[in-house]
């Protein structure tokens, strides 16, 4: 997604029911970055919905993001902590501090260190995040049951509208869907669709 359409994009993935924003601007400029969350942050205010920043702990404390999304080479949570109080400049609520993880061990760890949510895969291969294999859809009932159940665990990495149905039976409970919903010709419908199966799964458990 451009620069351009950033806000446009968001205001239809809030409408379709996404219920949590990620902002992924890997390879972009703190400026374009601060840009893009300045005009994102207010959508997702106005639906409710938390906004959380990868990377850059200090910037989000800066824009009064809801949290600060780190990877396994990120450092610690302790660290992530400490830039991000250094930048505060008024008190705020609690901020969410998310990991992602690759593998079982990868969750439990990021469980015992304090984590307030992870992410969980890539389930798929996924040219969204080239160079990790995937990690396939065996550990996800252990991971929900031993992770999932204590902090919100989010299953990425390759989903789509057609493999939701699978992943959701081996036990997800939820996901995060970046590409096919940003290259889907109705971006809100298709947020709508994802929603409305996470849903009906949460009803039959
Ligand atoms: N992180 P798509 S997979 C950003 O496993 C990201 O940590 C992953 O995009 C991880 O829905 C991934 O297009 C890409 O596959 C998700």
């Amino acid at each position: 997604v451009s620069e351009e359409n950033a806000a446009s994009v968001t205001a239809e993935l809030l409408a379709g029911g996404a219920d949590i924003l990620q902002l992924r601007a890997k390879g972009h400029d703190l400026a374009t970055i601060r840009r893009v969350a300045e005009s994102l942050i207010p959508l997702c205010r106005g639906a409710g919905v938390p906004f959380i920043l990868n990377d850059h702990p200090a910037l989000a404390a800066e824009l009064g993001a809801d949290g600060v999304h780190i990877g396994q080479d990120d450092g610690s949570l302790a660290d992530a902590r400490a830039l991000f109080q250094s930048a505060i400049r008024n008190p705020q609520s609690p901020i969410l501090f998310g990991r992602s993880t690759h593998s079982l061990d990868q969750a439990r760890a990021a469980l015992a260190e304090g984590f307030d949510y992870i992410g969980f895969g890539p389930l798929f291969p996924t040219p969204t995040k080239l160079g990790r294999p995937g990690i396939g859809l065996e550990n996800i009932a252990a991971m929900e049951r031993e992770v999932g159940s204590k902090i919100p665990a989010f299953c990425i990495g390759g989903i789509k509208r057609g493999n939701l149905a699978e992943v959701l039976s081996a036990g997800a409970r939820r996901v995060v869907i970046v590409s096919d919903l940003l290259t889907a010709r109705a971006v809100k419908a298709a947020t709508g669709e994802i929603a409305a199966a996470i849903a009906d799964c949460g009803t039959r458990i």
